[in-house]
């Protein structure tokens, strides 16, 4: 069985879970979640790379012993590193880190003091009040780790969601091998994928066909099928080894339009128009618009909303949320494409935890056609990554300054990621802060607050004249970390008052902020900043991601800062 991309990522994971349990050198540890990172993202198999050879070390944040490493695994399947550390610690305490609340210091106090080595035996002990007497637990921390427990059994029946990106590498190199299929006429995705959901369910893909098309069997051969769970003739569903299910439907052109509404959905969206129908007598399913038995639309989505009234809706905005009441009107949003970005604002240099150097980056972002680049670097406090001192800022702007003279037609702008301190102060003095173009500011720290006190704690940081804008607004991480408590509507509010913006972070394990919070902050006049996050040049890419969000969000051009050329944003971005 191929190892596959995820397997490695997962690995690497492990590795750096253990490691960081036993209390290890963070910069190891860093380097292995750096690794995990790259091949978790990575366009290609890298099981296809070792086969042909390919040099691994040239990826970027491996080196050589990293290759070696990734090569082995392809081949064995396995690590001897993660085997020997897996034999010093039991192999499931990673599964502790999961829950919300227990770091590695904790994990490795519960394992150390009280034995416990398995979410079963942590339940036990909790039930027991055995937690509580351990020093740095206390009873709060004991109820917590009760909650997270109950909360994950709950979840455990629930099938994983998976993320998009990860969606899309699978996707992707599936559409090409059906595509060979003989008579194909169109092929789309549709579901959840196509209304750029976070994360998706299973994958629906929609096919028509000449007549005869050995397209169903083709599927069910595809080598990474797992199972097939069902196969007609014109429907086919099946798991791949990755876990994903994907639904594949052949339809007849005269309805694919019908057919692609139908399983765009969403469920909601589609029962609303087909209520819509039926007070115009019309019947509408996956094979068309009927007028009795006549078949009066069909072929394009745009021709059955025109049966209905209405004009052609954005997949994005197809989810019952006012989008049909907001056609009606004609008072669609016009939505934001990836065209209408002139520069990435939150992006992270070899300086602090970074993979390429300035001068890349500002080269890549060049070939993006942007006009502009935020070089948005990690402050002091956060040391595992390196994070920025006042004397290496200072550094690092004389250098954007030299960089700036020389490059033509995209200015590099001076930023910072600045960390908001858990009293609410920001992480570098303002005397250096106001040197800068922006300033990015996040939390990376203290995410247990109490909802009112961290809500406090970001507005007394924006009450600073120094922040421009806050970033991964909730500082979830999509499957593995919730959102921290905050008062979002109220931070929203500060940030008007104060002239202040919120970031859509773009990266696909963030996508912070929600698509729902994207729309109340459009609804509120908070303009929005896209940044992607990026650790290396590649991940500028990252930046449809967050469009596809902000248009689930209802986001114009207009209600997004780097929409703007530089003047403009640098007018938004001056607080009063
Ligand atoms: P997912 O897979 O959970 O991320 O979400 P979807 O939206 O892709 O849902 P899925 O895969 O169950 O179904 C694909 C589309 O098919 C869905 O968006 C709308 C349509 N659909 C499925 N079941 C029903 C149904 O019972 N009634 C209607 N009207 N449409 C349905
Ligand atoms: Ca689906
Ligand atoms: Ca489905
Ligand atoms: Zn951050």
């Amino acid at each position: 069985m191929p190892v596959h991309n995820s397997d490695v990522a997962g690995f690497f994971n492990r590795i750096a879970d253990l490691l960081e349990i036993k209390g290890e050198n963070p910069f190891r540890i860093r380097a292995y979640r750096n690794a995990a990172r790259t091949i978790g993202g990575l366009s290609k198999s890298v099981a296809d790379l070792v086969e042909k050879g390919a040099d691994l070390s040239e990826l970027p944040g491996i080196g050589n012993d990293l290759a070696q490493k990734i090569e082995r695994a392809v081949r064995t399947g396995s690590l001897p590193l993660l085997e020997n550390l897996q034999k010093e610690l039991p192999p499931e305490l990673p599964d502790l880190m999961k829950i919300q609340g227990l770091g590695p210091k904790k994990v490795r106090a519960l394992y150390e003091e009280l034995g416990i080595a398995s979410v079963g035996q942590l339940k036990k002990a909790a039930e027991g009040k055995k937690i509580q007497q351990l020093s740095g637990f206390g009873e709060t921390t004991e109820k917590k780790i009760k909650g997270e427990l109950r909360r994950l059994e709950k979840k455990k029946g629930e099938k994983e969601r998976i993320k998009i990106s990860i969606a899309e590498q699978i996707v992707n190199p599936l559409l090409a091998y059906l595509k060979k299929a003989e008579g194909i006429k169109s092929m789309q995705v549709a579901g959840s994928y196509r209304r750029r959901k976070e994360t998706v369910g299973d994958l629906d893909i929609l096919v028509s066909c000449k007549k005869g098309s050995p397209v169903i069997d083709r599927f069910a051969e595809y080598e990474e099928v797992n199972k097939v769970l069902t196969q007609g003739k014109t429907k086919s569903s099946v798991l791949l080894k990755s876990g994903l299910q994907v639904d594949l439907r052949v339809v007849p052109q005269i309805s694919f339009g019908s057919a692609l509404h139908y399983f765009t959905g969403s469920k909601e969206h589609n029962i609303a128009v087909r209520k819509m129908g039926v007070k115009k007598k019309l019947k509408i399913n996956e094979y068309g618009v009927f007028k009795g038995r006549k078949r009066v639309a069909g072929k394009t989505e745009k021709q059955v909303y025109g049966k209905v009234g209405l004009p052609y809706i954005e997949p994005e905005l197809r989810e019952n949320r006012g989008e049909l009441e907001a056609a009606a009107k004609k008072a669609l949003p016009r939505l934001l494409s990836l065209h209408d970005i002139k520069g990435d604002l939150h992006v992270h240099t070899r300086t602090t935890d970074g993979q390429s150097s300035l001068e890349e980056l500002a080269e890549g972002a060049k070939k993006k056609g942007y006009r502009y680049l935020a070089i948005t670097d990690h402050s002091q406090h956060v040391s595992v990554a390196k994070g920025l001192d006042v004397g290496r800022l200072r550094k690092q702007i004389t250098e954007i300054d030299r960089l700036n003279e020389k490059l033509k037609g995209i200015r590099i702008l001076k930023s910072i990621e600045l960390d908001i301190l858990e009293d609410g102060s920001l992480d570098l003095p303002n005397e250096v802060l106001c040197e800068l173009d922006l300033v990015v500011c996040s939390i990376h720290y203290k995410f247990n607050l109490s909802r009112e006190k961290q809500t406090k704690r970001i507005i007394k940081a924006m009450d600073n004249p120094a922040f421009n804008i806050l970033s991964h607004p909730t500082g979830r991480l999509i499957n593995e970390r919730k959102p921290y408590e905050v008062n979002i509507e109220k931070v929203m509010e500060a940030a008007g008052e104060r002239g202040c913006f919120l970031e859509l972070n773009a990266h696909p394990d963030r996508l912070d902020l929600h698509d729902t919070h994207c729309k109340m902050a459009k609804e509120s006049g908070v303009k929005i900043a896209i940044g992607t996050d990026a650790h290396r040049i590649d991940d500028l890419d990252l930046m449809r991601y967050g469009v596809g969000q902000a248009r689930r969000g209802w986001l114009e051009a207009e209600d997004v800062l780097n929409t703007r050329d530089w003047i403009g944003l640098k007018k938004l971005l001056k607080r009063g």
